[in-house]
């Protein structure tokens, strides 16, 4: 086998692309016809910030709003007038529900899974309405580091596309009471309104489990590190966040940027990777865990069996987090988070748990999660749900 004699020969291959212009021009035919375009991101994105800069760049100049899938979430800036957030359907927020499918005219998909994965595509129930929206161009990359779609927007970048109308959408969620109960149904909005008046970024680390699917209400900010908000998906292990956490925190410091790692977890996804916590205490590390207490391992729990009592009532995690120099608090409302978090965040030291008493009752879940489990139970047969997803769908 012959290797490359250096890493640049690996970047520099040639791109044996002959129809870029092609393709650009077809693009830029259908925008000058659009009235509303969309730009719709996709992972194949997510580790080229060159790209994903020349996306900005295009959409910038042409004033053309773009939106990610929820598998590329946390690239770009949701606070900034152009990016519309992640959409998915119908687990999007109804004001972007709104904008998307009753405003746009023309779509240009960019960089997204080859395979319908169902966790992006509204897990295949049929509200994904780009996904079934006819007047777009897609455009995948089959090369290495994605040059055949890096050619591609240079190509665009020197073609006579008009600037589009654009006007800024408020997709601000509205901030809950101080006195309600903080739990999944309404820990995103808080954590949106902190955001937005907080310049230094909060870079989410959501762990599989009911945070996972919580956090898709996030707006994030940008920041020079690239990415404000990383997870596995659904369906890979639990286990993953706090070693992310750790490699974020660990950059955070090397850099000197002023974001915040914050980690959003169930205590079953916590306990067992624990192990990770001790490099906090000995690289004085910063870090802020969102841990979501219900004593057991909820999302995907099918019965009330011991299998799922994945902690104990008596179990004290503050005196956990002591061991590892650090501190925490519990809150119960709404007031107490934002008063610990926004404490935690100036401190900007150690180790801070902040444990939130979560209720299993629906009332409590996130909407994204109320969604998913009506659909299951509608696709299972059971009639009230049957009807409440249908009307659901056809609003
Ligand atoms: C290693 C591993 N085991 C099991 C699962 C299946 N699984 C996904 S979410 C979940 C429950 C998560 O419980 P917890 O962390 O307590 O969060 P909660 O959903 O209760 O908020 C389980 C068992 C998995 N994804 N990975």
């Amino acid at each position: 086998m012959i290797l490359p004699r250096s890493k640049d020969e690996l970047l520099n291959l040639p791109v044996f692309l002959s129809g870029a212009e092609a393709i650009a021009n077809t693009i830029a035919t259908k925008l000058q016809g659009a009235k509303a375009p969309l730009m719709y991101i996709g992972e194949q994105v997510k580790l080229n910030n060159a790209l994903k800069n020349k996306i900005l760049d295009f959409c910038h100049a042409h004033n053309i709003p773009f939106v990610t899938s929820w598998f590329a979430k946390g690239l770009f800036d949701e606070y900034s007038d152009l990016c519309l957030g992640s959409y998915n359907g119908v687990f999007s927020s109804a004001k972007l529900r709104d904008y998307i499918e009753h405003n746009i005219d023309y779509v240009l998909d960019v960089g997204t899974s080859i395979f319908a994965q169902d966790t992006a595509s509204a897990f295949h129930t049929n509200t994904h309405f780009i996904e079934q929206f006819s007047n777009k161009t897609v455009v995948k990359g089959a090369m290495q580091h994605e040059r055949d779609l890096l050619s591609l927007f240079d190509v665009l970048a020197s073609l006579d596309i008009p600037r589009h109308t654009f006007i800024a959408q408020n997709f601000a969620t509205n901030r809950p009471n101080e006195n309600d109960k903080i739990d999944f149904h309404n820990l995103s909005s808080v954590l949106n309104q902190l955001q937005e008046n907080d310049r230094r970024c909060y870079i989410y680390l959501p762990e599989v489990g009911n945070s996972y699917f919580a956090s898709f209400g996030l707006r994030v900010r940008a920041n020079a590190l690239g990415r404000a908000w990383l997870s596995n998906p659904w369906y890979a292990a639990m286990g993953t966040s706090l070693p992310y956490a750790r490699v974020v925190a660990e950059r955070l410091k090397s850099t000197e940027l002023d974001a915040r790692t914050i980690l959003i977890t169930g205590d079953g996804g916590f306990h067992f990777q624990l192990n990770e916590l001790i490099h906090f205490q000995k690289q004085q590390l910063p870090l802020i865990i969102i841990y979501m207490r219900n004593n057991i391992f909820h999302l995907g729990k099918s019965g009330d069996g011991e299998i799922y009592h994945c902690s104990d009532s008596q179990f004290d995690v503050q005196l956990l987090v002591l061991a590892y120099g650090g501190k925490g608090s519990i809150c119960h409302t709404v007031g107490q988070f934002i008063e610990v978090f926004n404490a935690a965040i100036e401190a900007n030291q150690g180790i801070y748990l902040i444990e939130i008493p979560c209720h299993t009752a629906e009332q409590f879940q996130c909407r994204e999660i109320k969604l998913l489990n009506l659909y299951i139970n509608a696709r299972n047969g059971n009639p009230e749900a049957t009807l409440d997803w249908a009307k659901l769908v056809q609003n």
